[in-house]
C-alpha cells in the first residue's frame, strides 16, 4: 500500500446524452451514452494517507473543502469493492478513510457544464485503487465512479466510451488512437458554477417535463447510429446526431415545470455562427451540456476554418481532441 499516489483524469464529452435516472440513489442511467474522453483538460488528484485519523475523509477541490452527498455514497460503495482485497493487510477500510485526505484540481471551469464532475469522482476511484495498490479492473473503477457521478463511468477509459441504459459500468467502443483527426474546440461562454447543478436539473425535469418519456424513447436509436458513426469516423454523421441530442436534451428542460434554461445569449450566436460555416461547406457541428458552454465538432481539416470564424472572440477557445484516460502521476511508499 501506498502512503500517497497523485493521478490524472479527464472529462468525458457526450456526443449522445446521459440524461435522466432509473435509479436515483446510485446513478444508473435511463439513457445510454457515448462519450469522448479528452485530452488536454485535466483534474489532478493527490490522496494522502495522514498519520493520524483526521475525521477523514477530508475532500478539497480547488483549495476548498467540500461536504457533498456525492462523496457519501462513493465511499459506502469503495468499502464494498476495497474490503475483501484489504484483508491481508490487517488494516480495515474504515482506518483508511478516517486518515485520508485528498485534494483535487481542475485546470479548467469547475461546475460549469465541462464535465468536472465526471473528472473529479472519475480520479478518485482510479485514485484509491493507485494508493491502495488493488490493481482492479476498469470495470469495477467505472461502477464505482459512476456511484458518485454518472457521467464518471465513462472516464476511466481513453477513447470512445459507451455507457448504456439501465447499465452500472461503462466500457470502450473504440481507442484513443481510433479517430486522430476528432477535434472539439470548446467556447467558454461562462466560467462561472452554474445555479443548477445537472443532478437537480436531471432530476427535476423526470419528474415535471411532458418530454422526459419521448426523450428516453427516442434516445435508444440516436445511441444505436451514434455508435456506428463513431465506429465508422463519420464525421457528418456523428455531427449531425450530437446536435440532435443535445437539442433534444434541452428540449426536456424547457419543457419542464419550472423551465430549466441553461443557454446564454452568447451560447446561441456561437450556435448560428456554426450554422454558417455549415452552409459555407465546413463539416463543423456542436454540442452542449447542463452549462452554456458550446462545443463544436470537427475534424483537424477544418479547424482552421473554425477558429478563423471566432478570431474577434476575447475568450480563446480551447481545443481538444480523444484521449488516454487516467493516468497514475507518482506514487510514494
Ligand atoms: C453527459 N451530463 O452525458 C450528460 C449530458 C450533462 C449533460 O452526465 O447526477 O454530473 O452525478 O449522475 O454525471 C452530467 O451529470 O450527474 C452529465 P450525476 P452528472 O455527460
Amino acid at each position: 500500500m501506498n502512503t500517497q499516489a497523485t493521478v490524472s483524469a479527464q472529462p468525458n464529452l457526450a456526443l449522445v446524452k446521459y440524461w435522466g435516472k432509473k435509479n436515483r440513489g446510485i446513478n444508473v442511467p435511463a439513457t445510454s451514452s457515448i462519450g469522448l474522453t479528452l485530452n488536454g483538460i485535466e483534474t489532478r488528484t493527490t490522496l494522502t494517507l495522514m498519520d493520524r485519523g483526521t475525521g477523514g475523509p477530508r475532500i478539497k477541490v480547488n483549495g476548498t473543502e467540500l461536504q457533498d452527498s456525492r462523496f457519501e455514497v462513493f465511499f459506502r460503495q469503495a468499502e464494498k469493492l476495497f474490503s475483501p482485497r484489504l484483508r491481508q493487510t490487517g488494516i480495515s477500510f474504515s482506518d483508511i478513510i478516517e486518515k485520508l485526505a485528498v485534494d483535487s484540481t481542475n485546470n479548467f471551469p469547475t461546475a460549469a457544464g465541462l464535465a468536472s464532475s465526471s473528472s473529479g469522482l472519475g480520479a478518485l476511484a482510479f485514485g484509491l485503487d493507485a494508493l491502495l495498490e488493488t490493481r482492479l479492473e476498469r470495470s469495477a473503477l467505472s461502477a464505482l465512479a459512476r456511484s458518485g457521478s454518472g457521467s464518471a463511468a465513462r472516464t476511466l477509459y481513453g477513447g470512445f466510451v459507451e455507457f448504456r441504459e439501465g447499465s452500472t459500468r461503462a466500457r470502450q467502443l473504440a481507442g484513443n488512437d481510433h479517430w486522430p483527426e476528432f477535434r472539439v474546440v470548446v467556447f467558454t461562454v461562462s466560467a462561472q458554477a452554474k445555479k443548477t447543478s445537472s443532478r437537480a436539473g436531471m432530476n427535476a425535469i423526470k419528474k415535471s417535463s411532458p418530454c422526459f418519456p419521448a426523450w428516453v424513447r427516442d434516445s435508444r436509436s440516436l445511441f444505436k447510429e451514434m455508435r456506428s458513426a463513431v465506429l465508422d469516423r463519420d464525421i457528418e454523421k456523428t455531427g449531425t446526431i450530437a446536435r440532435l441530442s443535445y437539442l433534444r436534451m434541452f428540449a426536456t428542460m424547457f419543457a419542464a415545470n419550472p423551465p430549466l434554461v441553461y443557454w446564454q445569449p452568447e451560447s446561441i450566436e456561437i450556435i448560428h455562427a456554426l450554422e454558417d460555416l455549415r452552409s459555407q461547406g465546413i463539416a463543423v457541428w456542436e454540442t452542449m451540456d447542463a452549462g452554456p458552454q458550446v462545443k463544436a465538432l470537427c475534424e483537424e481539416k477544418d479547424l482552421a476554418d473554425v477558429l478563423a470564424a471566432f478570431h474577434n472572440r476575447e475568450s480563446r477557445p480551447i481545443i481538444l481532441s480523444a484521449g488516454k484516460g487516467p493516468e497514475v502521476i507518482e506514487t510514494w511508499k
